[in-house]
């Protein structure tokens, strides 16, 4: 059937394989601090319900529950020391402060300690984030579990001869490195399904970043990785979250691509941006694609600021199409709720429509 595909035939299309997991809804937090103030928090359950529901709603694939374990899945990619933390984190801030979100408070500046992780859970908050949105609850880790074994599994079944898989996973996973947290993100999604395909016997894979934040996460992950190329287009650092990282001279060496946009930036002027990036994705040869598909640059979304229609989603699909690749596509960012649903339904629709 693949080679079928890869001849250009056209009869035998197959649906998408999707795959999803309700215990994303475990990670439901309560705050985010935004502005100035504590807003409730745009990561939240009703985003990957959405989309789900949506792509039920459409037919757009098949889905299935994850079937990789989700704690291997994390070790691929995350610190021993950092997924302790994780676990753990819960139940040693709530015996201490209660039952309420746990969010750090202070951050190390410039020249301070980091070699020495600290004993207490308020300590070891600030020692691991780098924000003050990222609020740790009493499901995030069963969710980050299910995030991960998700994203292996969508892998697993592209890794076996699947085209393509959508991870309709939850909570997001690019700006997570290692051993951090931080912007909506405590376990890397895409980073653990491009381990996955090294796994199953790719030499070479690619990351495409098509969320409108810069996938910090990602990138660290794999900046000393010269079997991986990460790319990522994204609203230029200067102006925007995570601030500190994804400008243009972040090369390593030529594996990694940051494509930084102005603010106001439409799917037209987002073309010639994401023509560099797939040209240097062709220019890396590699034999898996994973994409991390945030819709925030959506025209309505409530945190950001580029100006996509719903109607230009199916173009994003092709042009990833246009790659040739196994692909797994990943769920990242994307807080517009009246149109998640509809525009990552486009861009799986697009990419099956090639
Ligand atoms: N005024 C993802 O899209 N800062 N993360 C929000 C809003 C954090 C976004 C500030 C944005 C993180 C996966
Ligand atoms: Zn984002």
């Amino acid at each position: 059937m693949v080679t079928a595909r890869l001849r250009g035939g056209t009869a035998e299309m197959t649906a998408l394989d999707i795959v999803f997991s309700s215990a994303h809804g475990a990670q439901h937090g309560e705050a985010e601090l935004t502005d100035g103030i504590f807003t409730p928090c745009y990561e939240q359950p009703s985003r990957a319900d959405r989309v789900i529901g949506e792509l039920r709603r459409r037919g757009t694939g098949g889905v299935t529950k994850p079937h990789e374990d989700g704690i291997r899945s994390l070790e691929t990619v995350h610190e021993q020391g950092y997924l302790e933390f994780l676990e753990t984190a819960w139940p040693r801030w709530k015996a201490k402060h209660g039952d309420r979100d746990a969010l750090p408070l202070n951050w190390r500046a410039p020249g301070m300690r980091r070699d020495i992780v600290p004993r207490s859970i308020d300590g070891q908050l600030s020692h691991y984030s780098f924000d003050a949105g990222t609020p740790i609850t009493a499901g995030t880790w069963e969710a980050a579990l299910a995030a991960a074994a998700v994203a292996a599994s969508a892998q697993a079944l592209v890794s076996a001869g699947s085209r393509a898989a959508l991870a309709v996973s939850r909570p997001p996973g690019h700006h997570a490195g290692r051993d951090f947290y931080g912007g909506y993100c405590y376990v890397n999604t895409a980073a653990i399904a491009v381990e996955r395909a090294r796994e199953a016997g790719a030499r070479k894979v690619a990351v495409l970043d098509v969320d409108y934040h810069h996938g910090n996460g990602t990138q660290a992950v794999f900046w000393q990785e010269p079997a991986v190329f990460t790319c990522s287009l994204h609203a230029d650092p200067r102006d925007t979250f995570p601030f500190f990282s994804g400008h243009a001279d972040e090369t390593a060496d030529g594996t990694n691509l940051n494509i930084p946009l102005p603010h106001g930036t439409d799917w037209q002027s987002y073309r010639p941006g994401l023509e560099r990036a797939l040209s240097g994705i062709a220019g890396f040869a590699p034999d898996a694609l994973v994409v991390s598909l945030g819709v925030d640059t959506w025209e309505g979304d409530p945190i950001s600021h580029f100006r996509f229609r719903t109607s230009d989603y199916p173009g994003l699909g092709r042009a990833i199409a246009s790659a040739r690749l196994p692909t797994t596509f990943v769920l990242e960012g994307g807080y517009g709720l009246e149109a998640i649903g509809a525009n990552v339904a486009g861009v799986v629709e697009g990419f099956e429509s090639v």
